[in-house]
């Protein structure tokens, strides 16, 4: 199926031909048939000489429907543009073609109808120049009188070559159906419809609805008129909604695949075309079958922020139309160039940020993402679609490589430094790195540990420091051999050199945590610290240095910087009058 949707003055005959090629009544109200006057959108399909269906969406051509006409053209990607061959070529004729520039759509025909009224070749020269300057670019045209059916078989084997010029539809992309009706079925509840662009949707789907709490389910599926288990774009499609109040729901909403669309209130986006200088500060924005309110804020000469009054589900490169509903006005396409972009805060950030939108083309480019925001979750990004296709860094975080790299120095570092300040502790913790170092998870800092670093018991350190070289690790063994039935006793400065522990040797030892070293040639095995804070609380408090002394079995040479290393540790406090107390 393709979807095409009409465009063009009003009464120049749009409903006329629809009718004349679908046998289908586009205009289903009874107001519109008794003014004869679309007001909203019609709907109705036809076979094609091929054999393909065409499924027309029928929009109003009356100025005051303008914001109909925009719901039904937004999400469907070729037009049939209707101009009368006795009128010729007219405001809104102009109009819609501008929304339809604005739209981007590139797939056309133009049909002159009334072609019984007048001679159609003045109004086909006109209008081929005015869509010549569009996006539209060249397009057939076709003759036709809606009333005699003069030039209708021409005009269907037209649509058939343009359905085959379309672009085949993305079945794997994710659904965003743009809701254009929604209504109540009497014993199955509510409807919607809508032009189903890309992806599939099956009956039993689970669905997202912008605003509800919980997924809505897909109870039944109708296209052209018969039910169906499955729906493929491009397709008409009706939507039975299980649960769902009709009130819930109208147009302008979407029914998305769940957690695959980001709900933005906040856009930057590019102006196609040359800018007016002077776009007013609020305009509405058009995009599928939405229509929002926003406030627009300019960046730089052809970019600018737009502030919603309600969220909508946008992707980076979706393209909408910007209308100002008090002139009757299109000011012009848009181009979404971020849907999560940086508060401006700070002086001089709108210009800063102008800048960077210039480099931007509203194309998903992954590493320029990365580089902007350095560090994202690869969900976040295809919520705001960008395709992932890189090796996250940690669980589902993506990284900028030159941000990633940056960090690991960083982290290399701040464990240097750590050890440096705080030699006698075994690395430093993960949270502490997460927290210097600004990150968000730790398991990022988990992954940013590389050899000889290590992670261990919830602290990052040299891993080489727990492989000792063998001779020290055999004098360290000694040590605990001769010193293990009094712990507070250090070997003498001479038993050292005996031991072959030189300062290089207790330096290894002690990053291994295999010692302790309390001053220059002064240590004790690394459980000391806990046994002596077990022996001090057993003495009575507060005690002197004396006390403390006797207590372990130990000299001053010990005594005096064990205490001072339990101060430090908080174990001890050390009171004015020079006594101490164990802190419980
Ligand atoms: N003679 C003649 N009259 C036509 C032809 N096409 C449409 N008409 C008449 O023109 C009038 C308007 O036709 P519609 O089909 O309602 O026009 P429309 O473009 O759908 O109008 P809106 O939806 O209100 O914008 C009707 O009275 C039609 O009968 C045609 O090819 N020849
Ligand atoms: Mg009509």
């Amino acid at each position: 199926m393709f979807v095409v949707a009409t465009a063009g003055h009003v009464d120049h005959g749009k409903s006329t031909l629809v009718r004349a090629l679908t046998g289908m009544e586009p205009d289903r109200w009874a107001e519109e048939r008794r003014r004869g006057m679309t007001i909203d959108l019609g709907f109705a399909w036809t076979t094609l000489p091929s054999r393909g269906t065409v499924a027309f969406v029928d929009v109003p051509g009356h100025e005051r429907f303008v914001p109909n006409m925009l719901a039904g053209v937004g999400p469907v990607p070729a037009a049939l543009i209707v101009v009368a061959a006795d009128e010729g070529w007219m405001p809104q004729s102009a109009e819609h073609l501008a929304a339809l520039d604005a739209l981007g759509v590139a797939y056309g025909l133009l049909a002159v109808t009334r072609a019984d009224l007048a001679d159609p070749g003045p109004a086909t020269a006109r209008a081929r120049a005015e869509i010549a300057e569009t996006s539209l670019g060249a397009v057939p045209a076709v003759a036709v009188s809606g009333l005699t059916g003069a030039g209708l078989p021409q005009l269907r084997a037209a649509l058939d070559r343009l359905a085959a010029q379309l672009p085949a539809p993305a079945l794997d992309d994710p659904v965003r159906l743009w809701v254009d009706r929604s209504f109540t079925v009497r014993g199955s509840g509510t409807v919607v419809t809508g032009t189903l662009g890309a992806g599939r949707l099956r009956v039993g789907d689970e669905l997202e609805l912008a605003g509800a709490d919980e997924p809505v389910r897909v109870r039944g599926l109708h296209s052209l008129g018969e039910a169906r288990p499955e729906a493929a774009a491009v397709a008409r499609v009706a939507v039975n909604l299980r649960g769902t109040p009709r009130d819930r729901l109208g147009r302008g909403d979407a029914l998305l695949t769940p957690g695959r669309f980001h709900h933005t209130d906040l856009v930057d986006v590019r102006l196609a075309g040359d800018p007016a200088a002077d776009l007013p500060a609020t305009l509405t924005l058009h995009v599928g079958s939405a229509a929002v309110p926003v406030r627009v804020r300019p960046l730089g000469p052809d970019t600018v922020r737009l502030r919603l009054a309600r969220p909508l589900p946008l992707l980076v490169g979706d393209r909408a139309l910007l209308r100002d509903p008090g002139r009757h006005h299109v000011s012009g396409g848009v181009r979404v160039l971020d849907v999560a972009p940086p508060p401006l805060g700070r002086r001089g950030a709108a210009a800063a940020r102008a800048q960077v939108l210039a480099e931007l083309d509203g194309r998903p480019d992954l590493a320029g993402e990365l580089r902007r925001r350095r560090l994202i979750r690869a969900g976040a990004l295809i919520r705001m679609g960008v395709p992932v296709h890189a090796e996250p860094v940690a669980g589902d975080w993506l990284a900028d490589p030159a941000h990633w790299r940056r960090l690991g120095e960083q982290l290399t570092e701040e464990v240097a430094r750590h050890a440096r300040e705080h030699p006698l502790e075994p690395g430093m913790p993960v949270d502490a790195l997460r927290q210097r170092l600004a990150l968000p998870d730790r398991v990022l800092v988990e992954a940013l540990v590389r050899p000889p670093l290590r992670i261990h018991a919830g602290r990052v350190g040299a891993a080489s420091a727990n492989a000792l070289p063998e001779p020290v690790a055999l004098a360290v063994q000694r040590v605990r051999a001769e010193y293990g039935d009094r712990p507070f006793r250090a070997p003498e400065a001479d038993r050292l050199v005996d031991l072959g522990l030189g300062p290089r040797e207790i330096g290894a030892a002690v990053r291994a945590g295999a010692l302790l070293r309390l001053a220059d040639n002064v240590v004790l095995l690394p459980d000391a610290l806990d046994d002596a804070v077990r022996v001090l609380a057993g003495l009575p408090q507060p005690f002197t240095l004396s006390a403390a002394r006797q207590a372990l079995d130990t000299t001053r040479r010990v005594a005096v910087p064990l205490l001072e290393l339990l101060d430090r540790r908080g174990a001890t406090r050390r009171l004015p009058d020079d006594a101490r107390i164990v802190v419980t």
